[in-house]
C-alpha cells in the first residue's frame, strides 16, 4: 500500500514514518509511505508557497501552484485527502477502509488556509481527525499513517490483535495485568490466575461492557444498548451497570465544564 504526504514539514513525517511499526512495514515492503516537500516545486530563491489573501485579513494562505504542480508530477495516488476539521471524521470504520485501498495521499495544510482552487478542483475531500484546530496538517496526517498503516495486512506482529482490541467490535478494551501479582497491595483479580481460559474470555467482556458503559455511555447506545446474554454475563461476575444521570460524583476527562457551583471549577 502507497500512501503519500505532500508538507512544508518533510522532516517531520518522515522521522515519524520511518520509526516503530510504520518504519518496520516499510523495511518488510507491506507499505510505501512517500513524503514530498511542497517547497521543491517551487522557482524562487525563496521557495515561497504562501501569499497574503485576496480580500485582506491577517494570515498567509498556500497557493495553489506548488500544490498543484507537486500533485501533477509525483503523480500521487488517489483519493488526495486535504487534512483540516471541516472533512469526514477519522475514525476506526474509516480506517479499516483506508487501509483496504491500494493507496491514497494526504495534503498538510495551515490553519490561515489554502488557495479555494485546491479544494474545489484538485482534492478529493477533507479527512479530520478531530473537531480542534490545530496549526498545520502534519501531526492530523501522522494519525491517518499510524492509525491505517497497522491494519495494512500482515503490518502488525500478531494478526489477530489489531482485531482484539479497542473498537474492532465498539467496545472499549478489558484491563489488562502482569506481574508482579500484587503491586502496592493491589492483587491482580483472581481469575485471570485461574486458568479457566473460557471463564478469563467471559470476565474480559463482561469488565469491557461495564468499563464502556461508564466511560463512553455513547458507544453502548450505538449497538443499541446491552442484550439480554450480556446482561446475565454481567451478572455472572456480579458487576452492575453505572448510572449516569448527570451528577457530580462520576467525571471523566470530557466533563470539563464549569460545574456552576461557583467555584470556578469543573
Ligand atoms: C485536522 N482536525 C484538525 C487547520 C484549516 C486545510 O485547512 C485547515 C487545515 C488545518 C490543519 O488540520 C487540522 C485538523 N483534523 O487542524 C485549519
Amino acid at each position: 500500500m502507497r500512501i503519500d504526504v505532500i508538507t512544508i514539514f518533510p522532516a517531520m513525517v518522515s522521522d515519524f514514518a520511518g520509526q516503530s511499526l510504520l518504519g518496520k512495514a516499510q523495511d518488510r515492503g507491506l507499505l510505501d509511505v512517500r513524503v514530498h516537500d511542497l517547497r521543491d516545486a517551487t522557482t524562487d530563491v525563496h521557495r515561497t508557497v504562501d501569499d497574503s489573501p485576496f480580500g485582506g485579513g491577517a494570515g498567509m494562505v498556500l497557493t495553489a501552484g506548488p500544490v498543484f504542480d507537486t500533485v501533477e508530477r509525483e503523480s500521487v495516488p488517489r483519493p488526495l485527502f486535504l487534512m483540516g476539521p471541516g472533512g469526514r471524521r477519522l475514525d476506526q470504520a474509516m480506517a479499516k477502509e483506508l487501509a483496504a485501498l491500494d493507496g491514497f495521499s494526504l495534503l498538510c495544510g495551515r490553519y490561515e488556509g489554502v488557495d479555494g482552487r485546491v479544494r474545489t478542483h484538485l482534492v478529493d475531500g477533507e479527512l479530520s481527525v478531530g473537531d480542534y484546530v490545530l496549526a498545520g496538517g502534519e501531526v492530523a496526517a501522522m494519525v491517518v499513517l499510524e492509525a491505517v498503516g497497522r491494519l495494512v495486512p500482515g503490518v502488525m506482529g500478531n494478526d489477530t490483535s489489531a482485531d482484539e482490541e479497542s473498537f474492532s467490535d465498539g467496545l472499549l478494551e478489558h484491563l489488562q495485568y502482569t506481574r508482579p501479582a500484587e503491586f502496592r497491595g493491589w492483587e491482580v483479580p483472581d481469575v485471570l490466575r485461574s486458568g479457566d481460559h473460557a471463564r478469563v474470555a467471559r470476565w474480559r467482556r463482561a469488565t469491557s461492557l461495564v468499563r464502556t458503559a461508564e466511560h463512553r455511555p455513547d458507544l453502548i447506545a450505538a449497538r443499541g444498548g446491552l442484550s439480554a446474554p450480556e446482561l446475565r454475563l454481567l451478572a455472572e461476575f456480579d458487576l452492575v451497570l453505572p448510572e449516569r444521570a448527570g451528577g457530580s460524583d462520576q467525571r471523566d476527562a470530557h466533563d470539563l465544564q464549569d460545574d456552576g457551583d461557583g467555584d470556578g471549577t469543573p
